[in-house]
């Protein structure tokens, strides 16, 4: 019984995890939750993905950022692109863990609580809505301003914290940063748009588009 990534479509935290499996021709199939749900569901009941399992082996892990490194250093032949993806020192390895984690928790979080309501995958409340706009600002601008004066997140080349970061500001790309937001976050948007290039993550990306509308408060 071969291993399984489950996914959906839907959701934002398995796209790396799935550009990953497919990039390193990785022996593991890739399956929608909606296609087998109760396998997914007995096994995981926090029914949350990424989620990947070998019922015959016992190979059993959640968490995306605990995915993530599985799936490089698994199926990356390369041991100099390995260092390359995960850093080559102790320094650059936690920074490259710090931006992956903060991706998928914070950040996330607070560009879900901020757009979901914008586009109703949340019930909206203006107090609590201009909140969530605030503390996503907060994140926004530690992004803006690290990549002022760098070129990527971590070292001088891509590594997974970049892929990582920019699946989560893809959700905002999608639905919420238009070319005005652009304008005001121009070190992000020059960044994101080398990122979406890079092999690692290009077949994803190929058909996605900024977004030229931004969804409005319901009145
Ligand atoms: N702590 C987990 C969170 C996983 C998670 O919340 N995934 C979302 C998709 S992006 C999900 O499955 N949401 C469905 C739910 O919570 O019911 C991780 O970092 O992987």
């Amino acid at each position: 019984m071969s291993t399984i990534l489950y996914y959906s479509p839907k959701y934002i935290r398995p796209i790396i995890p799935v550009c990953l499996v497919q990039y390193f021709n990785a022996d593991i199939q890739i399956v929608d939750i909606d296609d087998d749900m109760e396998n997914f569901a007995r096994d995981f009941p926090l029914q949350q993905c990424p989620s990947l399992i070998n019922r015959e082996t016992g190979l059993y892990l959640t968490e995306t950022v605990s995915i993530h490194q599985y799936l490089i250093k698994t199926f990356c032949k390369n041991p100099e692109e390995v260092k390359k993806l995960l850093g080559s020192t102790i320094l650059e390895e936690s920074e490259v863990l710090r931006w992956d984690a903060f991706s998928v928790s914070d950040f996330l979080n607070r560009e879900v609580n901020y757009i979901k309501p914008l586009i109703g995958m949340m019930p909206y409340n203006a107090d609590a809505h201009a909140t969530a706009k605030k503390q996503l600002d907060v994140v926004v601008k530690i992004f803006e301003d690290h990549l002022k004066s760098h070129q990527f997140l971590v070292s001088d080349h891509i590594t997974l914290a970049d892929l990582s970061v920019t699946s989560s500001f893809f959700f905002g790309f999608n639905f919420a940063y238009d070319e005005n937001w652009s304008q005001q976050y121009p070190n992000i948007t020059r960044w994101y748009k080398e990122i979406i290039k890079s092999p690692y993550v290009a077949k994803f990306f190929s058909d996605k588009q900024q977004t030229k509308t931004v969804p409005q408060p319901p009145k």
